[in-house]
């Protein structure tokens, strides 16, 4: 069985939403960001950069980063449609977008807020009028944005309706049963997040 390692509300939300919108049996094994847990030998023998998320694939192959569990999963269980046929524009455009949001919208993040504004500007410009990134469907890309925005919402508090398209993205997202049901598991676990 699949196992993901996780720690709640942190960049592992993606593939647990991911997971769940799937609806493929998996093991959750929750890390201990608040008490080291990712430093342990046997977690770092997965990810030597003691980070959340890492997905273990049946034969043992750990799988890290965010990008690349999303796109594993939705190349995995093409049935789910969580990443439209692979014609290579549309492919292209998905790892465009998760790369932006990995490599220039997670490290905002610690920019003052007006400054970190200013960076989620670039996406509210990416996104549109679009309902979805991708424009078409709900996909593995709108997951990702949604778990980075909305914790970004959430810690920094930028004033409502300064990002208005993503924040109705967020809610479209939020409004996702599997959304719903991944919230409802990692809160019975707790929250503990690093600033
Ligand atoms: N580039 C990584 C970033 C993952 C990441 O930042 N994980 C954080 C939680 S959000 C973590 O595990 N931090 C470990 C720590 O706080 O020591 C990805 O996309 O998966």
């Amino acid at each position: 069985m699949l196992k993901l390692y996780f720690s709640p509300g942190s960049s592992s939300l993606a593939p647990h939403i991911a997971l769940l919108e799937i609806g493929v049996p998996f093991t959750p094994c929750p890390i201990a960001l608040h008490r080291g847990e990712q430093h342990e030998a046997g977690f770092r023998a997965l990810n030597p950069a003691a980070q959340v998320p890492v997905l273990v694939t049946e034969d043992g192959t750990p799988i890290t980063e965010v990008l690349a569990i999303l796109f594993y999963l939705a190349r995995r269980f093409p049935e789910a449609g969580l990443l439209p046929a692979a014609d290579p524009e549309t492919e292209a455009r998905a790892l465009a977008w998760m790369s932006f949001i990995a490599a220039f919208l997670q490290p905002a993040r610690t920019l003052p807020l007006e400054r970190a504004i200013r960076a989620w500007g670039v996406a509210e410009t990416r996104l549109g009028k679009a309902q979805w990134a991708l424009g078409g469907r709900y996909s593995i890309v709108d997951i990702h944005l949604f778990r980075l925005f909305w914790r970004f919402r959430t810690s920094r508090e930028p004033p409502a309706g300064c990002l208005p398209g993503l924040e109705a993205h967020e809610a479209r997202v939020m409004a996702r049963p599997a959304v719903a049901r991944a919230f409802a598991a990692e809160a019975a676990i707790g929250y503990y997040l690093p600033p």
